[in-house]
């Protein structure tokens, strides 16, 4: 291992290998590039849904839609991904990286792929939207291209298997590997069966596009295809709640409460998820009530247990360290004299927040198979799991892309004042557009639907008033959300462009006043993110702010299902 191949950062302590560090960097760059495309049309979608504005013309309007879902949910997450697994193996275990060259081969893949993908679908030709349900045909290279990009994807997930065998050999790490490697670790496994699903489901289709097979059951295909819809937004929740750690340990030298509780949910993950795809088919006929049930209630609340540990144990653990560090009046003051000012913090929170509240309480409650009769296909879907992905995913992401700047790429932020506040508009923006979304769609306004007004329809329907107000709302929130989503990028891209490149000594990340990495993570101390040696011993600090926050999770959870289940009533009475 010739030492000139890694670059030690001084401002994090960190050790990047040239080649990981130059892989992480195209995989991010083009993850945000499709974060800013699938961004500004999504803004599109929501004027086109108010029916005073009614922005697109319908063809547009599906179009679009496909386009958004594909390219913000899997391009510029799974870009995304892939660079966090290079950091988790790489940088994290001071390894090089596993054949390199496969990695660019994956990269080149995913990059033709995508591209591949999206002419199919902005020629108007592939308006399938993300799902792609048969028999709604998209071109041949729709497919294709999904394809490619996923082999791509699955060679990114073989080489971060690859480097943990070199680092096991090599014996970079003592003992097990971090947590946040481990997290890394559930979500290409989880990548791994994805991706093979996405294979029996996606290479038939293929044919059938191509005429090579003459029919797909639309019911089989809706099965297989939620095995990798599902389980793909699982590989995010692992991805995004192993960065929740990372930036925990990052910003506040926080430590895992149990490392055995934490990699004990990691594996709940990886056990039960794939069960719960089941609460995607909840309106199918065909499947059987029993199958149902019990998939989306025993098999998915061990996954939701899972999340409900780590939304637990994270802040848990910054609240034992800011109390060690002397922040100890009160239940919250840990809390209130956080670094809110710094984007990496601000931008995990509230992806712990809104994920945990929103999008976690809304999930279970409409993985109920009754309740979900009651919301299924509304907006109340889309309301969900903008708060899981958008925020819960993308957040994180965008947090540690704030740390990345000046660490990967060594160039100061650009627009520091924006930085501060681009997390708040972000979360602000989308937390008006689900609440709206959530609301409306409770009062039964559909989803990926072009006119609430059904203008010119065979068969006349007029929602409630209220519902279709609610759409102003749902855009006012779109308008900030991607006014926040722009800020990111503008910040993110505009700094590797123009920002002041760092010398060595500099470490700029505390120009938002925090005590951030080179304080809490450094040469000295390398053993931040790896695994506690001495678990238990700070177990006397107590976590109790934690403790109030989770019952009133607990409370909020308990009060909105069974409203939820009264109304189930009152829409569906039975004498
Ligand atoms: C500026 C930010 C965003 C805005 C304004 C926005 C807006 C929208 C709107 C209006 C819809 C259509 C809802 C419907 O009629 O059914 C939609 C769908 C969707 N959005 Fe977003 N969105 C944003 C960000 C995101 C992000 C960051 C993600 C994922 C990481 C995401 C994932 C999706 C998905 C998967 C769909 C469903 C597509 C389909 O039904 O096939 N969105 N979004
Ligand atoms: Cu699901």
């Amino acid at each position: 291992m010739a030492e000139k191949s890694f670059r030690l950062c001084p401002t994090s302590g960190l050790y990047f290998h040239r080649s990981a560090e130059s892989l992480m960097k195209a995989h991010a760059v083009v993850g945000v590039v499709y974060l800013l495309v699938g961004g500004l049309i999504g803004l599109l979608l929501a004027l086109t849904r108010a029916p005073d504005i009614h922005l697109l013309d319908a063809e547009t309007f599906y179009m679009v839609l496909t386009a958004h879902g594909i390219d913000i949910l899997i391009f510029w997450i799974i870009f995304f991904e892939i660079a966090v697994l290079y950091f988790a193996s790489s940088t994290l275990l001071r390894v090089r990286p596993a054949t390199p060259l496969l990695g660019w081969l994956g990269f080149a893949l995913m990059l033709i792929g995508s591209i591949m993908n999206n002419v199919a679908v902005f020629r108007g030709s592939s308006s399938v939207m993300f799902t792609s349900y048969v028999p709604m045909p998209a071109e041949p290279i729709f497919y294709l291209g999904l394809i490619l990009f996923a082999v791509g994807a699955l060679l990114g997930c073989f080489i971060f298997l690859g480097t943990l065998v070199i680092a096991k050999e090599e014996g970079t790490y003592q003992g097990s590997i971090p947590l946040v490697t481990f997290g890394a670790l559930t979500a290409a496994i989880i990548a791994i069966f994805t991706i093979a699903m996405g294979a029996v489901i996606l290479i038939p289709t293929l044919m059938w596009s191509m005429g090579l097979i003459k029919n797909i059951d639309p019911l089989m295909y809706r099965n297989v295809w939620w095995a990798l819809g599902h389980s793909s937004q699982q590989i995010n929740v692992s991805a995004h709640v192993a960065v929740w750690y990372a930036i925990a340990a990052i910003v506040f030298g926080a430590k895992p409460m149990s490392e055995k509780v934490s990699r004990g949910a990691f594996l709940l993950y990886i056990l039960f998820l794939q069960l719960a795809s089941a609460h995607h088919l909840l309106a199918d006929p065909g499947i059987s009530s029993t199958w149902k049930v019990f998939n989306t209630s025993y098999a998915m609340y061990l996954a939701v247990l899972a999340s409900m540990i780590h939304g637990l144990t994270v802040p848990g653990s910054i609240e034992v360290a800011q109390r060690k560090k002397g922040l100890n009046n009160g239940l919250f003051e840990w809390l209130t004299k956080a670094p809110w000012g710094n984007p990496v913090f601000s931008s995990m929170f509230f992806s712990l927040i809104i994920f945990g509240f929103i999008g976690g309480i809304t999930g279970v409650v409409m993985g109920t198979e009754q309740i979900n009769l009651i919301i299924h296909n509304t907006l109340f879907v889309p309301g969900h799991f903008h708060a899981t992905v958008a925020v819960g995913t993308t957040m994180a992401f965008m947090g540690v892309a704030y740390f990345l700047i000046p660490v990967l790429f060594r160039r100061e932020l650009i627009m520091p004042g924006l930085a501060k506040i681009q997390p708040y508009l972000f979360a602000g923006g989308m937390l008006i557009f689900i609440l709206f979304m959530l609301g409306a769609g409770t009062l039964g306004l559909p989803r990926r639907h072009w006119d609430v007004n059904f203008a010119g329809a065979a068969l006349q329907f007029q929602f409630a008033g209220t519902a279709v107000s609610m759409l102003g709302f749902v855009v006012v929130g779109a308008v900030l959300a991607a006014l926040g989503g722009v800020a990111f990028v503008l910040i993110a891209v505009g700094s590797l462009v123009f920002g002041k490149p760092l010398d060595s000594s500099a470490n700029l990340l505390t120009s938002f006043g925090a005590p951030l990495a080179a304080s809490s993570y450094n040469v000295d101390r390398p053993e931040v993110l790896a695994p506690a040696a001495d678990e238990g011993s700070h177990q006397h600090v107590s976590a109790s702010g934690t403790f109030v926050l989770a019952l009133i999770f607990l409370v909020s959870f308990v009060i909105y299902f069974f409203a939820n289940a009264k109304y189930l009533s009152s829409v569906w009475p039975m004498g």
